[in-house]
């Protein structure tokens, strides 16, 4: 064929789902036939003048949909009415007991509330939150009932982002499933005080601290959005990996309509979109509040979202309205009833939700007299009951049920609700509904009656803080009926899978590959890290588990060589011909690809990563993401998603790469590193190492992997620091001190012999040269004969010093600290010095003998050479070398002028005598 022929030919039959234009249409179409045109638009005219606009707005409306069903292809509408998408004669029949679910439901709703009200108790007080399960539990138990699927389903079961603070709700359900008892319900938020007292229960979704229940933790706002796009990424990922099945797994997630104002809720909307991820449901409870009051009180949150998820690919269904509407709407013949719903502001739903039947009639209704006419015969009371969308159940089933049939997009359910519905006046949309924790005795009545709770007021007047939780008994049939959808549906969740699956690697090529050094040649350890990933990659237990992650920097990092031989992960394959296709390293996109290149998207990457380390507990199936981000851009930028990893007990490594302060000077403050590891540092799931040599990369590697992977799993993942700037590395020493590398500090070089004076130098990463070349000024120049230690982890040392003194502090034997018992053994003072600013290495002090001096690369960094960069932070081998006589002087050991007279002959403090610069400082 040839290339023009091709062209015409448009992209094979098989993947015509890749849309180049999204809805599109030329807007330089010429008009084949004027005079044709022109009848068009006259009669159109002459329609509006007849009929008005809302007749003309309606015929246009079913001129764009018959376009639409004739496959004449035009922009889409973002926006439309503020109705149902799903027209009522287009409703599924409801295949449950509805009476019987809205019973156990209000059982669940009370005993949420209750549980939040009793953990107020005097003595307690930690009370939680009840307005917002209230304004979700349908839309949770349609789910539960009907389409969640448990892990014991043959599809392997379905992933749920629950809303965080809605957490009670579905506690509550668990008590009325047996998993949970009354006592640890009364455990709500006092996880260590309770635990004798029959057990505590999280705030909030926390897998870390309730590992056999809760998957995915949701409550920083924007995190669960991405983690469920990603979730449901990674799941096709796996597939097409061919890893595990998940086609016949769906991820819900459930968001605040508040909670969508973060840029990380609305920011990788297209990821879910390009992917035609329709094993993805959003469901956002509307309630129409957030914390403190509307969420667009002059505007229309649903209307906004709306638009924004059309425009970004998404199926959307509105429920908005509850079947109580219906008729009101087949009467609406004139459309005056969906202008005053299209026009009516949110702030105004929410004050006729905090008032009464005769408030909507005379605030909303009699806007129009039309409308105010179809309601005439209506009783206020049955204006109250007419129903928003989120609380039909109905509705809601018929909308899940059409975004799972729904194919080739996601899908949003935008759901009308209230906050704090059915707890009564002081609750229901109230501005302080959130956090809300206490109902008085008449609310906790009137709830209960609204809810048909058989408590009686005695009951509830015996204690006014401990009002009873209710369950029917094991034998109820509504426990029995819901027990039995659980079961048909594969069991409870959310749930996670615990038996670990140990992983065994050969790590002997990979070690091999690095551990003689580089002989002549000089190798940064990032390059490093790709040889010994090469070689893992290659290992049949874990070769094929392993998953490189990387936001558009491979080619900094040297892993373009990768491209060819993993390619990169794209579910619609690649349907162009790339500009290097005849190169070596092609960039190559395949549905099998291994590498996730998420493009400048750190947080989705983080999100990536999340998914991937986690799939141990998702699917039963371990994986090994290999993050490598650059690493400015890693715990600084997207530190909260790094937490929340840490909290979902993710495993695999994360690799901060151009490392340093100095490394990648070229590029200046906003790029330079230098307290990464100190953010790593503030959370306690990440061990962290800031290796010097490819020998220490490659079994810090291998430990990491034990660690995570085998037999005994610890719940951590790695942080490890690389760096750009190519080095002699040397051959693994004779004799290495294995567990010292490991636990974070061994001596690497002995000063060769004895002098005059003695000393210690504690190095990390590329400041190690510095250090080594400080030792021979050391010896040569001032008789002083330092012993040189790399330490791999400050952070993993301090961890072990502190660990020491809370055992002392509760009562045992004094232990001593490793970098204590190491430090002990030669002789002080000791100086500290790596391409981070000084809280780095002041993590240790507490723990080393003697006269300690810290140098580190304080302050914002700048672009410039590198041995300029380290002469002004004072962190190359002279102001080393100053640095131990500086020591040597607090010590007595030698006079002030000494060191005084070396930072003179060395001009530490003249940048414009630092050595020259060999080497390109990098790009990226
Ligand atoms: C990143 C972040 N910022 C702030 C909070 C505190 N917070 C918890 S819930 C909430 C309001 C949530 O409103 P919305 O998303 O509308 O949920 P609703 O309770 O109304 O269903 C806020 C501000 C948080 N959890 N995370
Ligand atoms: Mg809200």
């Amino acid at each position: 064929m040839t290339e023009q022929a091709e062209v015409n030919a448009g992209p094979p039959a098989s993947t015509n789902r890749v849309q180049v234009i999204r809805d599109g249409v030329a807007s330089y179409l010429a008009d084949a036939d004027p005079g044709e045109t022109e009848e068009w638009l006259e009669s159109f005219d002459a329609m509006l003048e007849a009929a008005g606009p809302e007749r003309a707005r309606y015929l246009m409306l079913r001129m764009l949909e018959r376009a639409d069903d004739k496959r004449v292809q035009l922009p889409s509408l973002t926006s439309t009415d503020f109705v149902n998408t799903i027209p009522t004669d287009l409703e599924p029949e409801f295949p449950g007991d509805e009476d019987m679910e809205r019973r156990f439901r209000a059982m669940i709703r009370w005993n949420a509330a209750i549980m939040v009200h009793r953990a107020q108790r005097p003595g307690i007080g930690v009370g939680g939150h009840i307005s917002t399960y209230a304004s979700s539990a349908s839309l949770y138990e349609v789910g539960f009932n009907h389409f969640f699927r448990g892990l014991d389903h043959p599809g392997g079961g379905d992933q749920i982002f629950v809303q965080g603070h809605a957490s009670p709700g579905i506690y509550a359900r668990a008590f009325l499933e047996g998993r949970i008892d009354e006592n640890r319900m009364d455990g709500f938020r006092q996880e260590h005080s309770h635990a004798g007292l029959g057990g505590g229960l999280p705030s909030y979704p926390h897998p870390r601290l309730m590992p056999e229940f809760w998957q995915f933790p949701t409550v920083s706002m924007g995190l669960g959005p991405m983690n469920a796009i990603y979730q449901a990424r990674i799941n096709r990922f796996l597939h097409n990996n061919g890893i595990t099945d998940t086609s016949d797994q769906h991820v819900w997630a459930f968001l605040g309509d508040g909670e969508m104002d973060e840029p990380e809720s609305r920011g990788l909307l297209q990821v879910a979109a390009n992917d035609h991820l329709d094993n993805l449901t959003f469901v956002v409870n509307c309630n129409l509040q957030r914390l403190d009051g509307p969420v667009r009180g002059n505007g229309k949150i649903i209307q906004e979202l709306e638009s924004f998820f059309r425009g970004a690919g998404w199926n959307v269904i509105k429920v908005v309205w509850g079947r109580e509407w219906d008729a009101l709407l087949h009467a609406d013949k004139e459309g005056a009833l969906v202008n005053l719903m299209n026009k009516t502001s949110d702030g105004d739903y929410q004050t006729y939700r905090a008032n009464d039947g005769g408030f909507i009639r005379e605030h909303f209704f009699a806007r129009d007299p039309r409308c105010k006419e179809l309601v005439k015969d209506y009783s206020d009371a049955d204006i109250w009951r007419l129903k928003r969308g989120g609380h039909d159940y109905r509705k809601i089933y018929a909308a899940y049920k059409a975004a799972l049939e729904h194919k080739g997009q996601p899908t949003v359910i935008l759901a009308h609700t209230i906050k704090g519905y059915t707890l009564g006046g002081h609750f229901e949309g109230r501005n302080a509904t959130h956090q809300m924790k206490k109902m008085t005795l008449d609310d906790l009545k009137a709830f209960r009656d609204t809810n048909r709770i058989p408590i009686s007021d005695a009951d509830l007047e015996a204690d006014p803080y401990l009002p009873p939780y209710y369950h029917p008994g094991p034998d109820a049939p509504e426990i029995k009926y819901l027990l039995e959808r659980r079961r048909e549906l594969g069991g409870f969740l959310p749930r996670r899978h615990l038996t670990p699956k140990p992983l065994e690697a050969d790590t002997a090529a990979a070690l091999k590959a690095v551990a003689g050094g580089s002989g002549k040649q000089q190798v940064a350890t990032t390059m490093a890290l790709v040889r010994i990933f090469k070689e893992l990659m290659r290992d049949k237990a874990i070769g094929k588990r392993i998953v490189p992650i990387i936001p558009d920097e491979a080619r900094t990092f040297g892993m373009d060589s990768w491209f060819p031989t993993l390619k990169i992960y794209n579910p619609n394959g690649q349907h162009y011909r790339s500009v290097d296709a005849e190169l070596m390293l092609a960039y190559k996109e395949a549905e099998g690809g291994r590498i996730l290149h998420e493009g400048i998207n750190e947080a989705g990457s983080t999100a990536a990563f999340t998914a991937v380390g986690t799939s141990y507990a998702t699917h039963n199936e371990p994986m090994i993401p290999l993050y490598i981000f650059y690493s400015m851009f890693g715990f600084q930028r997207t530190g909260d998603g790094l937490w929340a990893a840490a909290d979902q007990m993710t495993h695999g490594f994360v690799i901060g790469a151009t490392a340093g302060r100095t490394t990648l000077t070229g590029e200046g403050l906003q790029h330079a590193d230098g307290h990464s590891p100190l953010l790593a540092a503030t959370n306690p799931g990440v061990v962290s190492y800031d290796p010097a040599f490819a020998y220490e990369l490659a079994h810090i590697v291998f430990d990491g992997l034990r660690r995570m992977y085998g037999p005994d799993p610890e719940k951590i993942y790695y942080y490890i620091t690389v760096y750009n700037e190519p080095i002699h590395q040397p051959a693994q020493p004779e004799n290495l001190d294995l567990a010292g590398l490991l636990k974070g500090i061994y001596l690497y070089r002995p000063a060769p012999e004895p002098l005059e004076h003695s000393a210690g130098i504690l190095a990390s990463g590329i400041t190690m040269g510095d250090a080594l070349e400080a030792q021979d000024m050391l010896a040569r120049d001032w008789g002083v004969s330092a012993d040189v230690y790399s330490v791999t982890s400050w952070t993993e040392l301090a961890r072990d010093g502190i660990a020491c003194d809370v055992e002392e502090l509760r009562g045992g034997t004094p232990r001593t600290p490793f970098v204590t018992e190491v430090l002990s053994q030669r002789s002080g003072p000791f100086v500290a010095a790596s391409d981070y600013q000084r809280g780095v290495q002041e993590q240790i002090r507490a723990y080393v003998p003697g006269t300690y001096y810290t140098l580190g690369a304080d302050g914002f960094g700048f672009s410039d050479t590198r041995p300029a960069a380290r002469r002004v932070f004072n962190i190359d081998a002279a102001s080393i070398a100053v640095g131990v006589l500086t020591a040597l002087a607090r010590d007595g050991a030698i006079d002030r002028t000494v060191a005084q007279d070396a930072a003179v002959k060395y001009q530490i403090n003249d940048v414009s005598a630092a050595p020259k610069s060999t080497a390109d400082p990098g790009l990226a």
